[in-house]
This record gives structure tokens, sequence and C-alpha cells, in this order.
């Protein structure tokens, strides 16, 4: 059973993974409408690993008899600077979710609550590569440079990261 505090925390969470799935869902759209084919199709794929995020959180937290909240979700930035912006951003959003997870466990151990301590195991190693994942793509970046054939190169690129990611896991 829940305790109203991990309960309201783990429905913050859910909120959070909302939002990220937006994020992801307005950087694609902005990297379709540039023909960015590779990175808009790598988003849109965030976009939906996000709401399974959220999805999961939900569940856990209905199945430990709490109720999984459905909340408001505030706009996210839909302009960009240029792709590298694009995944300069994702990379601080990461960072900004890996300390919103570090918190729910930190929080789980004051309240000794194992159970979503374990469940929460998951999100912790997503974080780790998701950022590690972001962080190759940023050095990628200084490789091909940000002309538009750098700009072209990085694209294609990006479906291969995708595909090692996959081999990995
Ligand atoms: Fe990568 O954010 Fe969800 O957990």
């Amino acid at each position: 059973m829940l305790s109203k505090k991990i309960e309201t925390a783990l429905n913050e969470q859910i909120a959070k993974e909302a939002y990220a799935s937006n994020h992801y869902l307005a950087m694609a759209s902005w990297c379709e409408k540039e023909g960015l084919r590779h990175s808009a199709a790598f988003h849109y794929t965030q976009s939906e690993e996000e709401t399974q995020h959220m999805r999961k959180l939900l569940h856990y937290v209905n199945a430990a008899g709490g109720h999984g909240l459905v909340s408001e979700v505030k706009e996210p930035p839909n302009d960009f600077k240029s792709i590298f912006e694009i995944f300069e951003l994702a990379l601080e959003h990461e960072i900004k979710v890996t300390k919103s997870i570090n918190s729910l466990v930190d929080l789980c151990l004051k309240e000794k609550d194992y159970s979503t301590f374990n469940f929460l195991q998951w999100y912790v190693s997503e974080q780790h590569e998701e950022e590690k994942l972001f962080n190759s793509i940023l050095d990628l970046t200084r490789i091909t440079g940000t002309d538009p054939r750098g700009v072209f190169f990085f694209d294609s690129e990006i479906s291969k990261l995708r595909a090692e990611e996959a081999n990995e896991k």
C-alpha cells in the first residue's frame, strides 16, 4: 500500500513523463517540417517511450492501491534554432528527469517503501541510458559541424545511433 506522500510524488512524476512525451513530440514535428526525417523519427520514438514511462507509473500506482492521475500538460517549446539546439535541450531535460527520479528514490528510502524503491530502479537505469545516448549524440555534433552538409550527415547518423542503442539493450 502506497503512503499518500509516495502516491503524490509518483503522480507528479506521471505529469513530468506526460510533459516529456509532448516535449519530444514538438521536437519531432519541428524536425519533420525541416525535412530532418531521421531526427524526426528519433523524436517520435522518444515521445512514445515517454508515454510508456507514464503508463508504467500509472499502472504501478493503481496496482499498489493508489490512484494514478492524469493532469493538464503545459505547452512545450515548439520552435527551435537548430537540430543541435534540440539535442542540447533534450539532454538538459533528461538531466532534470534523472534528478526527479533520484529524489523519488530518496523519498522511498526515507519512507521505507522498498517496493516502490525496487520499481523505480528501472527508471534509474533508463535515465542512465538516456543521458548516455544524448551525450553521444552531442559528441557527434562536434564531429559533423553545423553547416548544411554537417546537418545532413548528422541527421543520417541519428538512425544508426538508435539502431546501436536497440542492439545494446
Ligand atoms: Fe527519459 O524520461 Fe521518462 O523516465
